[in-house]
């Protein structure tokens, strides 16, 4: 049996930024912070390994290295959550008692959702890849390497996943990758994706159908994987807006987005979650509609945005301010405006920018045409995202870029 004054459960992108936050701002050993994993990945250059331009070793730190030493680390897994007890119940049989509870638990990538899948990715030399989990990632360039000809098909799931841009990043690099190995003349590339448009917001999806067609990408819209047959190299597919019919596609090369749910111990909470499984917050305050002493940040949390580590950024300093509002015995004021932010990597040395909030309005942080292919953006992606993270962000010091567009806004730079 443990106690705490606030328990963070789990040590990611956002929960160790608001552990960082709390344990600096309330002292030491006041936060507990329950993570069961010994790396922390920086998911975000995932897709960068795939196109072969980062390396796995370089994505991820060990746990203890990046959460708060002030804060405590038990590095079990919470596999039953009791609000009305104020307790969370973990893997080595501890019972944790909280004041406070912020759940940060992220998305669980389920491969096993479709049949076939697991088995593709697993066999030996197999063409099937996904940048999507750390596991299958170094296959990605491997399979664009041993890919010379026939389709290479990209899907996106039919399901909320985390980074929205990401299926299709990794569609445009290995269009620029066949390029340059004077090879696309001979590979067809199919981007199949479960959503009714290219991307949600409609100002970025204007500029990305412009790159499709420029790049000669088939975009196959409500199109939802359902099976692989890894043996006849054929994807099925279901025509999501004409139910029941299924389409086979052979594949030379099959990247696949993963279906994806906040995780089982998570929603089997049912008091916890809402319809869709996702903790039942408050979109502004981030703060649980039932429990007042629970909180949640990132992937985990029914809040409508886009599910980023940008967005969780943009979070963090709300659910700090709600939360040690909550502390003091006062109402929660801050509010969040649904900011997310999606570097669309179009290739080996371009980005798009997409910043956006809850009403998927633009909301760009610097003076220029962000909808428009930049070597800048995909610069500030590669190599400047990185060092934010780790130095910045996991130390709790970055709450997004709302002070820089600021700043850009009163230096009279704004586009407006
Ligand atoms: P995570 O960072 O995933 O952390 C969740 C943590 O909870 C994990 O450490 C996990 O072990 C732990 N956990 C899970 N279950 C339990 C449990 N029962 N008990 C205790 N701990 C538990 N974002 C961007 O902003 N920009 C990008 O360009 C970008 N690109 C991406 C590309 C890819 C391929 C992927 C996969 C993601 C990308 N993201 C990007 C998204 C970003 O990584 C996530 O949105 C962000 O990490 C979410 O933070 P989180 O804290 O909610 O979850
Ligand atoms: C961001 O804040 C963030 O989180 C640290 C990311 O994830 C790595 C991003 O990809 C982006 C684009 C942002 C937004 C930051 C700026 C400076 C526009």
């Amino acid at each position: 049996r443990q106690e705490c004054q606030v328990l963070v459960v789990g040590g990611g992108s956002g929960g160790c930024a608001m552990a960082a936050k709390l344990s600096n701002s309330l002292g030491s050993n006041k936060v507990i912070v329950l993570e069961p994993e010994d790396k922390h990945y920086y998911q975000p250059m995932l897709t960068l390994i795939g196109g072969g331009m980062k390396r796995l070793d370089q994505c991820f730190k060990q746990m203890g290295d990046v959460l708060p030493k002030k804060a405590k680390w038990i590095k079990e897994k919470a596999i039953e959550f009791h609000p009305n007890d104020n307790a969370v119940c973990t893997s080595g049989g501890k019972t944790i008692k909280y004041d406070f509870l912020l759940i940060a638990t992220g998305l669980q990538l389920k491969y096993e959702k479709v049949p076939g899948l697991v088995e593709a990715l697993e066999t030996p030399g197999s063409n099937v890849c996904s940048i999507y989990s750390p596991k299958y990632v170094e296959n990605v360039y491997k399979v664009l390497q041993n890919t010379k000809k026939g389709n290479a098909v990209f899907t996106f799931p039919n399901c909320p996943i985390k980074c929205a841009g990401a299926p299709q990043k990794i569609a445009y690099i290995s269009d620029h990758y066949f390029r340059k190995m004077g090879r696309r003349n001979d590979v067809n590339i199919i981007y199949n994706t479960s959503l009714p448009n290219i991307f949600g917001v409609p100002h970025y999806a204007k500029a990305l159908w412009k790159v499709v067609k420029e790049r000669d990408i088939k975009v196959n819209l409500n199109y939802n994987l359902v099976e692989v047959k890894s043996k006849d190299n054929v994807a099925v597919f279901e025509d999501l807006k004409n139910p029941g019919k299924f389409f086979e596609t052979e594949y030379s090369m099959l990247h696949v987005t993963p279906p994806m749910t906040a995780p089982d111990e998570l929603v089997r909470c049912k008091e916890l979650v809402g319809d869709c499984g996702f903790v039942d917050v408050d979109g502004a305050t981030l703060q649980h509609k039932k429990y007042s002493n629970v909180f949640a940040i990132g992937d985990s949390s029914s809040s409508p945005n886009s599910k980023t580590a940008a967005a969780a950024a943009a979070q963090s300093p709300v659910v700090f301010h709600n939360l040690m509002s909550v502390i003091k015995g006062k109402n929660p004021k801050d509010s969040y405006d649904g900011y997310s932010s999606c570097p669309i990597v179009t290739g080996y040395s371009k980005c798009i920018l997409a910043e956006f909030d809850y009403k998927l309005t633009p909301m760009e942080t610097f003076p220029l045409d962000q909808a428009r292919e930049r070597y800048t953006m995909f610069l500030m992606k590669k190599e400047f995202m990185p060092l934010l993270y780790w130095e910045v962000m996991l130390k709790g010091y970055w709450n997004g870029p709302a002070l820089v567009r600021k700043l850009f806004s009163i230096l009279k730079f704004n586009k407006n």
